[in-house]
């Protein structure tokens, strides 16, 4: 396949990592002013990460204002007629939790992928949104209970049941929550097996959306755009793989970046996901 020969060659001669670092990081036409204003700097987690004013979710009924550190990110795949929606956003903080919530509410999302722990080498990197197992958290508008925990054999994945219920209409939605426990901020996965393995879950899972298929799948880390990028690239080949598509890495990074700044922290990252995506199609793991 003329693609992934092309992938092949580009690891081979330093030409993609080239081609990536040349990429921008953050259009500059695009505005952010919705992240700076006075009423909404403390809901930032870090000060150099704010989501583009044009595709921000703008929360509608949220007790705290409209809003919150996240974007709707739309990748269509190339050849087909799907396109995998996520909205990507930063690991809430204590005073966003009720934000984060309210957004998952709307959205009509019933799968949240979360890509870091709560504290990475003694630093707080998300705040613990969610309850204990068998626990309730309430909210103005909603209430979330945790209904179930369990971790894989290999210790990297946890999974979580939650029920998300509407406070106004006692309407019940079961959430799933999937983490992956084993991927330090600024770096790579600790295995590239394990993350293939990670992707394809979160591909069965989209589909399988308690409430509705086609709603956005909720993806954060803890800036949520380096882990969380590494995700919707990967996520983004396998599908183009599946689908017989040729695989463009760079494009698809330059198609997240138009939607939310900086996804993809560095050049290692991207470079680990197009020798998984070469490791995928020469071992047909796909
Ligand atoms: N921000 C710089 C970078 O993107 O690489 C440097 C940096 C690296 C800053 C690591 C902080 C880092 O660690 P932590 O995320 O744990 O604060
Ligand atoms: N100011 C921080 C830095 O550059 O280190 C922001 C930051 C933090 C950026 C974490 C990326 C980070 O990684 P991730 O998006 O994977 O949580």
């Amino acid at each position: 396949e003329q693609s992934i020969l092309l992938l092949a060659d580009g690891l081979a001669s330093g030409a993609l990592i080239a081609q990536y670092e040349m990429l921008h990081r953050k259009y500059p036409d695009l505005t952010c002013d919705e992240a700076c204003k006075q009423k909404n700097v403390n809901k930032n987690r870090y000060r150099d990460i704010s989501p583009y004013d044009n595709t921000r979710v703008v929360l509608e009924d949220c007790p705290n204002g409209d809003y919150i550190n996240a974007n709707y990110v739309n990748m269509p795949i190339c050849g087909t007629e799907i396109v995998n929606k996520y909205i990507a956003t930063q690991g809430p903080l204590q005073n966003t939790t009720e934000d984060f919530w309210q957004m998952i509410l709307e959205s009509g999302s019933s799968l949240i992928v979360m890509l870091t722990t709560v504290i990475e080498r003694g630093r707080a990197k998300c705040y613990k949104y969610w309850p204990n197992v068998g626990e309730s958290l309430p909210m103005a508008n909603v209430t979330v209970r945790c209904d179930e925990e369990l971790s894989d054999e290999s210790s990297s994945f946890v999974y979580r049941n939650f029920t998300l219920i509407d406070n106004k209409s006692n309407e019940e939605r079961v959430i799933k929550h999937m983490q992956y426990v084993a991927w330090p901020d600024h770096g790579v996965p600790n295995s590239p097996a394990l993350f293939l393995a990670f992707t394809d879950q979160v591909r069965e899972a989209r589909q399988n959306q308690s409430n509705d298929a086609s709603a956005p799948v909720v993806v954060h880390c803890s800036a949520g755009i380096g882990r969380t990028g590494v995700l919707v690239l990967m996520e983004t080949a396998m599908c183009l793989m599946e689908a017989g598509q040729p695989v463009y890495p760079l494009g698809i990074v330059r198609s997240m970046r138009e939607q939310r700044a900086m996804m993809i922290q560095n050049a290692s990252q991207y470079k680990f996901v197009c020798e998984s995506v070469h490791t995928a199609y020469t071992e047909k793991i796909i």
